[in-house]
């Protein structure tokens, strides 16, 4: 007898994979029918926790699975491994990004392997590898020359006492989260990707997408916020200078009671320039700056505002109001102008009622236009549609729709990221670098000061080159890429990832996209998910793939909790799952996280659940221990007594439920559930004298192949323990026998003049006459027929028998 030592078992069947490289893929063979799982890969950031444990064990369980089923299976892992963490150890520490970096990864690749995940490890990449980069600015390069990337002056949050920009994240309340210190903005040029271009698809393709959950969709719908209104033209009095409002209530016209521009509309500057309002607009433009939008926005911020000293004339009806600039209104919303209609917009009553300012209903309780001249009396909806005709007639509005989508910032102020591969010349402006030079490397010699706009101005070697045009000098672009754009296209580079020619061969990643399962986080729902969108629809345009979606299925699992709430650094209710893996093995660790709850629902980790599934496993392993040579043998099923078929019922209808479990949903929990079951009536089946070996084997086998995929480590032992050859990752998923499925015994009711009096247990292949004389002898039936005569029997096989009587 011998017992499961699990850091025996593990570390065997580990090495075994990687010297036979069991999880090797070849992504040119299309013999098979591909199937592509991705899971999302990490940030290095040197310890795997419980998170990334059940992410990558229920993205294990899936590639193995359709493995098992026949598909040439794509199971890849990679880094994220660039962004903001690695630098600030450069500062805190001293340590370069690029070792910080790299340590992480070697470690956290280790712990990585330990869990026995069917990776193809020949496929890793790190988006900080200059051979990964090398492709992503080749990407950013031909976006620039579509016209999916330009550049533009804008604000970035910037701290006067770090002296160094700082990332949204890093500003709270207005102030630096380093130092307190009030946060201002300072204008930048900086570079932007094109993602409203694509708005529209974005919004419709999300229609394709079956295979993700609603809230998902729900969210990027949100995000991306189409709304339909009309533009409206106003004039200034005493200007040649317009102003067009967007809104969504055209029929609210007729309440405008004051205009308000955003306070950074570049209209506000012209407009007060020279005026006894310059000084106060200016102070006002200056403390707008120490607010975040989300702050501007909330309900909770208190409206502000101020007279600019100029009035406003209503084109419909010619009523003159006064021009605001009021906190509320963004500048990159719409046309960054609106209409004040106190009455029916409660931002604009709360500044109305604030600042005195009139306050005229336009609609009445009923939805009918009032005080709105020859619309009185109309639907309000219908006086949208009515009044914007009127307006356009007049040349003074338009239908429009609006999206809430922005483009996509992507230059960062920061060292660890991807150089944008261009330069500035006098003469030529902004050139793009020669596809031929690239990658422009990262260079070394940069100090981490924590200060300054971007580190890569301190390095000698970095900024100063020649302009690839007219050969003068010219100086290099010295912000990063936003990290999101290197995790925009990793999916595809995995597919052909030793490609030095090109990023990926298009033939090849077109067969294989879109990635058939992706997992991951639901807190990637909106940038991630919506920019790697974005990339695939930016790629087929520029001609690079010919599908429109990243990703077919999309699981997003749950968060793994502990007493109720995450489970997180800043919390210090982590639990290590290097610490699990040491005291119980992976499998244990793997089969806890996908047992303990299903994969979309967080999960609540339990000490006590961990033990029972190391129990579990230790059960099933003296299980087959016990009747490995029964196993081994040759016996054939023989189907006996009542037990025998039962067993075999229980066999097959596990192995049924088990593959529908995962092949239509991920029912990894109740699929484990079932083998517990099996399990048990195993240990009881074996206890009989009947038994037959023939079962045996055969239940053996079948608990071996489906524990397999969730616990690996264990399932390759115990095949080898029955004496099979070979890895169980190499067989083909087992059938169930649809025959052993077929009860013997089945249910019929007996009805006496109609009314049901009893249920029996009869032959399922009974003939009608034995049906009629079972039912007419038992005790049952017999009591209520009582003295009274028999007149007809009608049996129905396997359903009823009908008495009737006098
Ligand atoms: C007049 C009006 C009357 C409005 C009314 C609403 C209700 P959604 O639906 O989110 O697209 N708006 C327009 N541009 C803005 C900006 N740059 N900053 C802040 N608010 C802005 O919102 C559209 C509405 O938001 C517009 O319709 C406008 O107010 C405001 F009873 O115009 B409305
Ligand atoms: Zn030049």
């Amino acid at each position: 007898m011998s017992v499961y030592n699990f850091k025996d078992v593990e570390t065997k069947w580990q090495h075994k994979w990687e010297e036979t490289n069991q999880y090797k893929t070849d992504t040119r063979d299309t013999s098979k029918p591909l199937y592509y799982t991705l899971e999302m890969f990490p940030y290095p950031s040197g310890k795997i926790h419980m998170g990334h444990v059940r992410n990558y064990s229920i993205g294990d369980v899936v590639a193995r699975f359709k493995k098992m089923e026949g598909y040439n299976v794509l199971h890849p892992m990679g880094w994220d491994s660039f962004g903001l963490p690695a630098e600030n150890a450069a500062i805190k520490h001293g340590i370069h990004p690029a070792k910080w970096t790299y340590e992480n990864i070697d470690d956290m690749k280790n712990q990585l392997k330990l869990l026995g995940l069917s990776y193809d490890w020949e496929r890793e990449l790190a988006t900080s590898n200059p051979d990964y980069y090398k492709f992503t600015q080749e990407i950013f390069l031909k976006f620039l020359e579509a016209g999916l990337a330009y550049k533009k002056k804008s604000f970035v949050n910037w701290c006067p006492s770090c002296e160094t920009v700082l990332a949204n994240e890093q500003v709270v309340g207005g102030q630096c989260e380093r130092c307190d210190a009030v946060v201002v903005k300072k204008e930048l040029e900086q570079w932007y990707f094109k993602t409203t271009e694509f708005a529209e698809e974005l919004l419709n393709d999300l229609d394709k997408l079956e295979g993700w959950p609603e809230k998902v969709k729900t969210m990027q719908k949100n995000w991306i916020g189409k709304s339909h209104g009309a533009e409206i033209v106003f004039d200034i009095d005493g200007s040649d200078d317009q102003m067009i409002v967007y809104t969504t209530r055209p029929d609210t016209v007729y309440g405008t009671t004051f205009m308000a521009l955003a306070p950074e509309n570049p209209l506000v500057k012209e407009l007060v320039a020279g005026t006894e309002y310059e000084a106060d607009v200016d102070k006002f433009v200056q403390k707008m700056h120490t607010q975040t939008e989300i702050e501007r926005t909330s309900t909770d911020t208190e409206k502000e505002g101020m007279f600019i000293g100029k009035y406003v004339i209503n084109p419909i009806t010619g009523r003159k109001v006064p021009l605001w600039i009021a906190n509320y209104i963004l500048m990159d919303y719409g046309t960054g102008a609106i209409m004040g209609v106190p009455a029916h917009d409660d931002r604009d009553k709360e500044f109305a009622t604030k600042y005195g300012i009139e306050i005229i209903d336009v609609i009445d309780e009923d939805g009918k236009m009032i005080n709105s001249e020859e619309f009185n009396g109309m639907d309000a909806t219908e006086a949208q549609d009515k009044i914007t005709e009127k307006l356009a007639k007049e040349g003074r509005g338009k239908k429009t729709v609006n999206y809430r989508l922005r483009d996509w910032l992507l230059s960062r102020q920061r060292y660890w990221g991807v150089p944008i591969p261009v330069v500035y010349c006098e003469d030529c402006g902004i050139v793009p670098v020669d596809k031929k030079d690239l990658p422009v490397l990262l260079p070394t010699d940069v100090e981490f000061t924590g200060k300054g706009e971007s580190p890569l101005t301190t390095s000698k070697t970095f900024v100063n080159t020649t302009c690839p045009k007219c050969g003068k000098h010219a100086t290099r672009d010295v912000d990063t890429m936003d990290t999101f754009v290197d995790s925009s296209w990793y999916f595809l580079r995995y597919i052909d990832n030793k490609n030095q020619e090109a990023m990926f061969d298009s033939e090849v990643v077109n067969k294989w996209m879109p990635v058939d399962q992706y997992i991951g986080g639901v807190e990637h729902a909106i940038m991630h998910l919506l920019y790697a969108r974005f990339f695939v629809k930016a790629l087929k345009k520029v001609g690079m793939v010919d599908f429109d979606e990243p990703f077919k299925n999309l699981l997003t699992q749950g968060m793994v909790l502990m007493d109720g709430s995450k489970m997180s650094k800043s919390k210090g209710n982590t639990v290590s799952p290097i610490e699990i893996i040491d005291k119980y093995g992976a499998d244990t660790a793997r089969l806890f996280v996908l047992f303990a709850a299903p994969p979309e629902r967080d999960l609540d980790w339990s000490e006590q659940g961990v033990e029972g599934c190391f129990r579990f496993l230790n059960r099933v392993y003296r299980l087959v221990d016990e009747l490995k040579d029964i196993a081994k043998s040759d016996a054939k099923v023989n189907v006996a007594t009542k037990e025998d078929k039962a067993m075999r019922f229980t066999i097959h209808s596990t192995l049924k439920k088990v593959t529908d479990d995962l092949s239509f949903k991920f029912g990894f929990n109740t699929a484990i559930a079932s083998l517990m079951e099996l399990i048990n009536e195993m240990y009881k089946y074996k206890e009989l004298d009947t038994r037959n070996d023939g079962i045996i084997k055969e239940g053996i086998e079948t608990i071996v192949t489906i524990l397999a995929p969730f616990t690996p480590h264990v399932g390759e032992e115990l095949w080898q323990m029955i004496g099979k050859e070979g890895s169980i990752f190499d067989i083909s998923w087992p059938q169930f026998d649809e025959s052993a499925l077929v009860k013997d015994e089945v249910e019929v009711v007996v009805q006496i003049n109609g009314k049901v009096r009893a249920k029996l247990s009869v032959g399922a292949n009974m003939t009608k006459e034995e049906m009629e004389k079972v039912a007419l002898e038992n005790d049952k039936v017999q009591a209520s027929i009582g003295d009274k005569t028999v007149v007809k029997v009608i049996a129905i096989p396997k359903k009823l028998i009908n008495i009737v009587v006098k």
